[in-house]
């Protein structure tokens, strides 16, 4: 028996006829879903405007006019979503904005939430 070669996701059979060759069957790729996280900020009465839009800009790359929008949105009903990550980028952005925050003595708060 001759080997084949196919393209994409293959698996090997041995067709038990004792040389080298096999049959090669084509599987379909187990694709995983990742579970995925929203991170929240939180409203508060001390913290500026303008440093919830920086933290909008620097850790979550919002434009200007976006980073506003989430602002004033969080500001009006009291939380909003800055984006939608997996499970260890979620986590690394609510350490990156609570350290900022924790660091200009601001008491911004942020979390993740799972979807
Ligand atoms: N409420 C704050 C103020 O009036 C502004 C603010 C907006 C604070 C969003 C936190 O997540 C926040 N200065």
């Amino acid at each position: 028996m001759f080997p084949v070669i196919m393209a994409g996701d293959d698996e090997f059979h041995h067709d038990g006829e004792g040389d080298d060759t096999a049959v090669i069957t084509r599987t379909r790729p187990q694709l995983k879903r990742p579970n995925l996280y929203r991170v929240l900020l939180l409203n508060d009465d001390y913290t500026p405007m303008e440093f919830v839009v920086l933290v909008l800009q620097r850790f979550f790359n919002k434009t200007d006019d976006e980073a506003h929008r989430i602002m004033l949105h969080v500001h009006h009903q009291g939380v909003g979503e800055c984006g939608i990550y997996t499970y260890e980028v979620a986590e690394t952005k609510v350490t990156q904005v609570m350290d900022f925050a924790r660091k200009h003595q601001h008491p911004l708060q942020c979390v993740m939430e799972k979807k």
